[in-house]
């Protein structure tokens, strides 16, 4: 085996394809701003440069590992050099790390402390840059930016938009959407990813939590809260709790601790849509029209559907997401207790996702021309609602939702892994309902992280093809050969974020694979502790469809289209 020879220690060559993946392996955690395993290298930020036994220095992202050659990582010429870096970053950025959303978890402020830059000697001629708050799911703070490409990539290589990329040369280089232009103007999507990998708080999610407390501390509202499935094996993340853990119960408490009146779990309305999608899907197989039928519970995908490959925009179910559909069954659930008690319901989404605070505001998931959802927080917002309180959230006792809406299959909480939807559509669809056949339907290829996953179902006397796709790139791909004609499928499943909601803008950022994997596993450990497994055997659902939501399904479960 070849070796390199990293400090003192001799490290074998295993595949790697840069000195950086070796020094990692090494046990040492070189600081970077622009390198992310699932990137293009850009090399831009020279933070992990090294040293080798001629003298050079050089960005270890960026060099192949040669057999023998001799690397060190912690020469005083590479300290001052990566001082430098950083005092140069701050000499151009923007410095009210106080007040800064990314306060406690900014990598310059972190890389800043660790090199050990304790002044700082050019002064900051820059011009203030207006912040860009066009969008409801993130802000664009320029001042804040250190170019390290990061967001540029992320949205060029992972979700094939490319609305932002860098503009202008030299020290006045920024990145941008094209001509300046607000991002509402781009064909932005909203789904934070670009957030997620940026180091400071030049790209953000674009924060609700004020709005939710002034709701919470008005006697006059009844707030309700609904938690999405992939918040709960991520809040624990931030609290200490084992990776990929369910908190949900925690979480429960805390919002009950927090002032929200009622409190109740997105699952049942995933549930709920399985239903109705499951019903749509035969429908379309029965008069083969309009297929495939893609699903609909993703916004970022929606919007990108709609902006980038509009011919498809019919193939998407009609259903609202569990999320549309959820706050107008509630509002129209508590209206007449709202007359009798003289109170208002508002309607609050804990979410991991940054785009569903643009799904929101679209008027086809309105009823009766009113926004149902009032307000979306992601969990990375909820984690800093818990910290304002002081609550501890490690030791609190668990805690169930509230009834009706608290019994949820876990077909339903899977959806937030991709294949999730799938898996629960083909649950429902099953005419077997035996603990045998929910193994069956688990090793049928829709679960794990491949970025394409196919299978093919018998459904009566019919073959269904089913795609399941994640990263918006990849789908792109996807309905090119779709287009092209190269395959054909009944149904598709998408998500924008790669390898599902667990991974959504709004989620706390994670710190290597480590943290995906514990996800998704955390998902599906809960469906199997769940007493119900097919959503079609939810028993409050069965009993609310022959109740109170007997003749209303159009109304509140789907989308207004208007041609
Ligand atoms: Fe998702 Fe969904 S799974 S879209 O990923 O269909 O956000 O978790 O809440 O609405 O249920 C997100 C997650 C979420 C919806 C559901
Ligand atoms: Fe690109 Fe998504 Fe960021 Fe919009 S939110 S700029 S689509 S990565």
């Amino acid at each position: 085996m070849d070796y390199i020879t990293i400090d003192t220690k001799r490290v074998p060559i295993e595949g790697e394809n840069n000195i950086l993946s070796l020094i990692r392996k090494a046990g040492i955690d070189l600081p970077t701003f622009c390198y992310h395993s699932e990137l293009s290298i850009y090399g831009a930020c020279r933070m992990c440069v090294v040293e080798d036994d001629r003298g050079r220095i050089f960005a270890s992202c960026s060099e192949q590992p040669r057999p023998g050659m001799v690397i060190y990582t912690n020469t005083k010429k590479i300290q001052s050099y990566r001082r430098l870096i950083i005092e140069l970053l701050l000499s151009s950025h923007c410095r009210d790390c106080t007040t800064c959303q990314k306060n406690g978890k900014c990598s310059l402020q972190e890389l800043a402390y660790r090199v050990g830059v304790h002044a700082v000697r050019f002064l900051n001629n820059k011009k203030k840059i207006p912040l860009d708050m066009s969008s409801p799911s993130i802000v664009r703070d320029p001042n804040k930016c250190i170019l390290c490409g990061d967001c540029v990539r992320t949205c060029d290589e992972i979700q094939g938009i490319g609305a932002i990329d860098f503009a202008f040369r030299g020290s006045d280089t920024q990145v941008m959407p094209a001509f300046n232009r607000a991002l509402s103007e781009t064909n932005c999507v909203g789904c934070g990813q670009c957030a997620v990998v940026c180091p400071t708080a030049a790209i953000s999610v674009r924060t609700n939590v004020t709005e939710v407390w002034d709701a919470i501390t008005d006697p006059a509202i009844r707030v309700v809260a609904q938690i999405a499935p992939a918040v709960r094996v991520a809040i624990g993340e931030s609290f200490h709790v084992a990776r990929g853990e369910n908190s949900f119960g925690k979480l429960v408490a805390a919002l009950r601790v927090m002032g929200f009146d009622e409190i109740y779990d997105t699952s049942f309305a995933a549930d709920l849509t399985v239903m109705e999608e499951s019903k749509e899907l035969a429908e379309r197989l029965e008069k083969s029209e309009k297929l495939p039928l893609f699903t609909s519970c993703c916004p970022g995908w929606v919007k990108y559907c709609e902006n980038h490959y509009p011919e498809f925009t019919d193939n998407i179910s009609t259903c609202r997401s569990p999320q549309g559909m959820f706050s107008p069954l509630i509002k129209d659930y508590f209206k007449e207790k709202d007359i009798n008690e003289n109170k208002k319901t508002i309607m609050v989404s804990i979410m991991p996702c940054t785009a569903k605070k643009g799904e929101i505001l679209r008027p086809d998931n309105f009823t009766d021309g009113k926004q149902d959802t009032d307000y979306v927080i992601t969990t990375q917002e909820v984690i800093r609602m818990i910290k304002q309180v002081g609550i501890q959230f490690e030791q609190l006792e668990e805690e169930a939702a509230d009834m009706p809406f608290a019994v949820a299959s876990g077909g339903g909480t899977i959806f937030g892994a991709t294949g999730g939807v799938t898996e629960a559509v083909l649950r429902k669809l099953a005419k077997d309902k035996s603990y045998q056949n929910l193994k069956e339907i688990s090793y049928i290829g829709v679960r794990g992280e491949e970025t394409v996953k196919e299978t093919t179902v018998t459904l009566g006397d019919r073959e269904v093809k089913i795609a399941v796709v994640h990263g918006l790139a990849e789908t792109g791909r996807l309905l090119e050969r779709i287009k092209a004609g190269e395959v054909s499928y009944d149904f598709v499943e998408v998500m924008a974020c790669r390898r599902g909601c667990i991974m959504g803008g709004g989620q706390p950022p994670f710190a290597g694979d480590r943290t995906k994997k514990g996800r998704m596993d955390g998902l599906y450990k809960a469906d199997v502790m769940s007493n119900i497994r097919y959503p079609d055997e939810n028993p409050v659902l069965n009993h609310m469809y022959q109740t109170n939501i007997k003749g209303k399904e159009h109304k509140l479960f789907h989308r207004n289209i208007v041609k």
